[in-house]
């Protein structure tokens, strides 16, 4: 495919309005949390299910520390027992010793805390007997998706991960998910139906890596259920966190040449706060470190990603005080850097002006944004400070309504009369693109685009110093 047509692949609004998130979290709770494991085997009675002091608002109040917007719940994980009061099975909070909708409590406290909520329905259910006969299981899994849609308000995300496995019977069912999907458009059309579905891609891997080279358009095969499945985790295996990234180039304009089919398809990164999804109390000392934490958000939510970080409730129902610590320390780490745009009253400059889409709009950081008068692929963006500043970070946007079109840039700082430093040099922008380098004290920064498709667009910049100067440890070794 050539650039022309490249380009005329764009979001949905509902895409956009989720990666607008930028930072979201998981809450994996259910009976694995009361067992110690990380998969049940449907067997569990629910009696075991007894949070001492479940505060939902702690949850929220938790994440909001964080600047997290929004939350999805395990509303049932593959062993089969679910958080909400549902009329399907008795395999549920309901016949437990807290026989409360754990999944409306959360829906009150993200309505009062101002979260976005979604939704994690394993489609793998290890206890319902009538998993693996086809027909019969689909009707039961599509009434439980119904009472999930309908019951809990506005949803931002429908979560679907790929394991799936033999259930009680030793049978393996061959989802519908046609038929799920169109149940979700017509409940809830604004919500994104993530990792098996058509809206945001699984970025493969559960390590907190994002691509250097993130790209949201790709063939539209890589969203077919039967890949997604075959790439995903079958086995409760640790070492599959650490495995590397498949496939590096997914979607470089010389690996779509020969693609005739593409879509929108941006990059989730999934990962935890602790080694485990559920929370088991011997992790509680290895809650990750505030520099891990923070190079998780700038690559992901800073690589053309959304970071859903994971911070699993105990079996008190609350989240530990040392991921409460984690949390408000990250937030304050995320305020300090990102909360005082220093290119605030500079002056910026693009060569030859559009008057439809002029340079100032960059600095601006709404919809509207700066593209060249010209055709062109590549483009030189100057901003003049107000004054001599110390620099650590730049946050570049593009308008991906127009698409994704950068390849190749750098970035430039003027340290002395007649001296400009690289300071740093990347491939894709696309949503949002923090890049992190050296301490540079400068009046002038200029980003070069070196290679886009068509034209480049610039929805946004802002330059940051982080007080702290933290050294993060390695980022993306692919
Ligand atoms: C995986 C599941 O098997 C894990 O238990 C966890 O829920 C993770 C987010 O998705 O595929």
């Amino acid at each position: 495919m050539n650039c022309t047509s490249l380009v005329q692949v764009r979001p949905h609004e509902r895409q956009i309005a989720w990666q607008e998130l930028g930072f979201t979290a998981f809450f994996h709770f259910g009976i694995n949390t009361f067992t110690n494991r990380e998969w049940g085997t449907g067997q569990e009675s629910p009696s075991l299910f007894n949070p001492s002091r479940l505060d939902t608002d702690q949850w929220c109040a938790a994440l909001k520390s964080a600047g997290i917007r929004a939350c999805i719940l395990t509303a049932k994980h593959h062993d089969g027992f679910c958080l909400f009061d549902t009329a399907f099975t008795r395999h549920s909070v309901m016949s437990s010793p807290f026989p409360r909708d754990v999944a409306a409590m959360l829906a009150a406290s993200c309505e009062k805390y101002g979260l976005k909520l979604g939704m994690y329905l394993s489609p793998w259910d290890r206890h319902e007997p009538c998993y693996g006969t086809g027909r019969q299981y689909d009707d039961f899994f599509c009434g439980q998706l119904e009472e999930i849609l309908t019951r809990y308000g506005k949803l931002y995300s429908l979560w679907f991960d790929g394991a799936c496995g033999e259930g009680s019977n030793g049978k393996k069912q061959f989802y519908d998910w046609d038929r799920y999907y169109a149940l979700i458009r017509r409940h809830q059309p604004d919500a994104v139906i993530s990792i098996v579905g058509p809206d945001v891609r699984w970025v493969g891997n559960e390590a907190g890596k994002t691509r250097s080279s993130e790209w949201s358009v790709l063939p539209r095969r890589m969203s077919s259920v039967h890949k997604i499945a075959a790439d995903s985790q079958h086995i409760d295996d640790p070492a599959f966190r650490e495995r590397p990234v498949r496939e590096e180039d997914l979607g470089s304009r010389e690996k779509l040449a020969g693609e005739t089919d593409l879509i929108w398809y941006p990059a989730e990164v999934d990962v935890s706060i602790r080694p485990g999804w559920f929370y088991h109390p011997e992790e509680d000392d290895q809650v990750k470190p505030l520099e891990t934490l923070l190079r998780f958000y700038e690559t992901a939510a800073g690589g053309n990603a959304v970071l859903l970080l994971n911070i699993p409730p105990n079996r008190e129902g609350r989240i530990h005080e040392a991921d409460c610590m984690r949390l408000a320390e990250l937030g304050a780490a995320i305020k300090n850097i990102f909360d005082d745009n220093l290119l605030e009253g500079a002056s910026v400059c693009t060569g030859t002006e559009n008057p439809s889409f002029p340079a100032a709009n960059i600095l601006c950081d709404d919809d509207s944004y700066w593209r060249p008068a010209e055709e062109s692929e590549q483009a030189e963006i100057t901003f003049t400070l107000s004054h001599r500043k110390k620099l650590t970070h730049l946050d570049i946007r593009e308008q991906v309504r127009e698409s994704q079109r950068i390849e190749a840039f750098s970035v430039h700082a003027k340290t002395s009369e007649n001296n400009w430093e690289k300071i740093y040099s990347g491939t894709t922008v696309g949503f949002r693109k923090i890049c992190r380098f050296a301490p540079v004290k400068t009046e002038e920064l200029r980003i070069t685009i070196e290679r886009s498709r068509i034209y480049p667009t610039l929805r946004f910049a802002g330059a940051y110093s982080d007080p702290a100067e933290r050294i993060l440890p390695a980022a993306n070794p692919h």
